[in-house]
């Protein structure tokens, strides 16, 4: 089934000192994709405050979601959310898991785990937050209204881990695929076992190994082989419903990086899409 695209060139979920690089890398996915499908979310040009909430530039996040959430009510059928920062997937996820009924699990394709909680976190950057906030019905103001159970989320490719999510993990009930035991098979198993017959995938970049790509914001090495994600990625979509995905944190440093790096992000859209 064809997607629709929707940009949301957030940044201020991150906390990498080059966080404004997200919205360079946004607009350079956005350059390459079909305008009659593709959509973008105005990002406000602020900060934002974090009122309180222990999360930083809480309000600006806010808002990016609420009109993120607008534009997928807008959308046909299952949509690829284009970051910005990972903190970008709490709407696309929540508006694909309430298209899929309750059959909807989820693959956090990611270098690190996301499941800070605004009191664990190091930083404060939703970024690092983002799955807990889908997944914890207890989160709080950005959490989601319809929480998926962590029985359905696997966490793929993931080698950097905070303790204080070491620690949630333990009794969690999320699943783990590392890296020395990710291929298409294992994958494919891991979603069987949840019982889905749709997922929805959501791809930071920092999952492939660096070698393989290099404009993201928080390097971590020893990750996929861009191949073996592509061939995971095109073993998915002929074996389960795909309800949406995200592709994220995609940060070049120059013009000449991004165009580098755009091949291999066109090429996981491509795998997306299922085999040819
Ligand atoms: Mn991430």
């Amino acid at each position: 089934m064809p997607f629709k695209f929707l940009i949301v060139p957030q940044w201020q979920g991150s906390s990498s000192t080059r966080a404004l690089l997200l919205q360079d890398g946004a607009e350079a996915i956005r350059r390459d994709l079909p305008i009659s499908s593709t959509q973008s979310v105005e990002i406000p040009v602020g900060a934002g405050e974090s009122l309180g909430s222990g999360i930083r530039r809480f309000s600006a996040i806010q808002a990016i979601r609420d009109r993120t959430a607008e534009a997928l009510g807008t959308l046909d059928g299952p949509v690829i959310a284009i970051g910005g920062d990972c903190g970008i997937e709490t709407a696309p996820i929540e508006h694909a898991n309430a298209l899929s009924g309750r059959e909807m699990a989820l693959i956090w394709f990611d270098a690190h785990a996301d499941l800070n909680s605004p009191l664990s976190s190091p930083s404060g950057a939703f970024h690092g937050m983002a799955l807990r906030a889908i997944i914890d019905g207890d989160f709080g103001p950005l959490g989601a209204d319809r929480p998926i159970p962590a029985e359905r989320v696997i966490l793929a490719g993931t080698r950097a881990f905070d303790q204080p999510e070491v620690e949630w993990l333990e009794h969690s009930g999320l699943s783990r695929l590392d890296v020395q035991d990710f291929n298409a098979e294992s994958l494919v198993a891991a979603v069987r076992g949840t019982g889905c017959e749709s997922v929805y995938l959501h791809i930071d970049l920092d999952v492939i190994d660096p070698a393989g790509f290099a404009s993201v914001g928080f390097p971590e090495p020893f990750g996929l082989d861009l191949s073996v994600l592509l061939d995971a990625i095109r073993v998915l979509a002929a074996n389960f419903r795909i309800a949406g995905a995200g592709i994220c944190e995609f940060a070049p440093s120059s013009e000449e990086n991004a165009a580098n790096d755009m091949a291999t992000i066109l090429r996981i859209i491509a795998a997306l899409s299922g085999p040819a």
